[in-house]
């Protein structure tokens, strides 16, 4: 029989009273907690973004989502250290972009702390200054699994992993178990800051919008409008005054 809750803590006696009250006091401050890692956890995705696009986006929006992120912030290179394509767009122009894309989102922030820098944009020298401007927040560095994959061949990739939680968003044809499986016998001490996320799939990327706008492909919903104006606007990725 379930008794009236007066009369269960009466039954409890004194000391059941207060392990009652005790309870509580402890559910009200992990409420707190919560509320305090959402403001103090801070997402970071770095890219090229040569365009940014609704990928990068959708999966910025998820892992804001899943690991309660206070804001995330894009970063994008300056140099991208992995890249050696000759045609990268300015930092600027992608810049520009980014700012166009995340106008409309509070939670989004961008950053041009990798665009003063010389030599290439390695993540470790972002995270550093990071981490001194935020000591007290933990910080979520957002990829896509094809970019996890690569991780451990990055500049100082353990350090990294010190510094930061990893989110690798599973992008479509990318699978990440035979890496997962990796981190698990060759870095196990690096396991717990991996952590896979699926976003629905977005099979859109920069490659392929910058080849249809090269031969005159609608790239209309695969990235935002403000961006896709932006694109036309400039003549990004054509010498043709194509229409896209
Ligand atoms: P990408 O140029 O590959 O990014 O750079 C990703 C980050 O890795 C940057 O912050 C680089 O500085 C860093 N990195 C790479 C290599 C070496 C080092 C550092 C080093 O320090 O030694 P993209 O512009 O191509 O894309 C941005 C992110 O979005 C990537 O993580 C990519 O995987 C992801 N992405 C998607 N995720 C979900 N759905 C989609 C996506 N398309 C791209 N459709």
């Amino acid at each position: 029989m379930k008794l009236p809750s007066t009369s269960q803590e009466a039954l409890a006696g004194d000391s059941g009273l207060s392990s009652l009250k005790r309870a509580k006091r402890e559910a009200s401050f992990k409420e707190t907690l919560v509320k305090e890692n959402k403001v103090n956890r801070l997402g970071i995705m770095g890219g090229t973004f040569d365009p940014i696009h609704y990928g990068h986006l959708v999966a910025a929006e998820m892992a804001r989502s899943k690991f309660k992120l206070g804001k995330v912030l894009f970063i994008p290179s300056g140099t991208p250290p992995h890249k050696d394509r000759s045609d990268i767009s300015p930092a600027g122009m992608r810049f520009e972009m980014i700012v166009r894309a995340i106008q409309d989102n509070h939670d989004f922030d961008i950053s041009a702390l990798e665009l003063g820098r010389k030599g290439p944009s390695y993540t470790v020298d972002t995270l550093r200054v990071l981490r001194r401007t935020w000591p007290k927040h933990e910080l979520y560095f957002i990829t896509g699994t094809d970019a996890l994959r690569e991780i451990f061949s990055w500049r100082e990739a353990e350090e990294i992993l010190m510094m930061t939680e990893f989110i690798g968003a599973a992008r479509p044809g990318f699978d990440a178990s035979d890496f997962l499986l990796e981190v698990q016998r060759e870095h196990p001490e690096t396991q717990r800051r991996i952590h896979y996320l699926e976003v629905p799939a977005l099979a859109i990327s920069s490659t392929d919008i910058r080849a249809r706008v090269k031969s005159g492909q609608p790239i209309r919903y695969l990235l935002p409008e403000p961006v896709r104006l932006f694109i036309q606007q400039h003549r990004l990725y054509t010498a043709e005054d194509n229409i896209i």
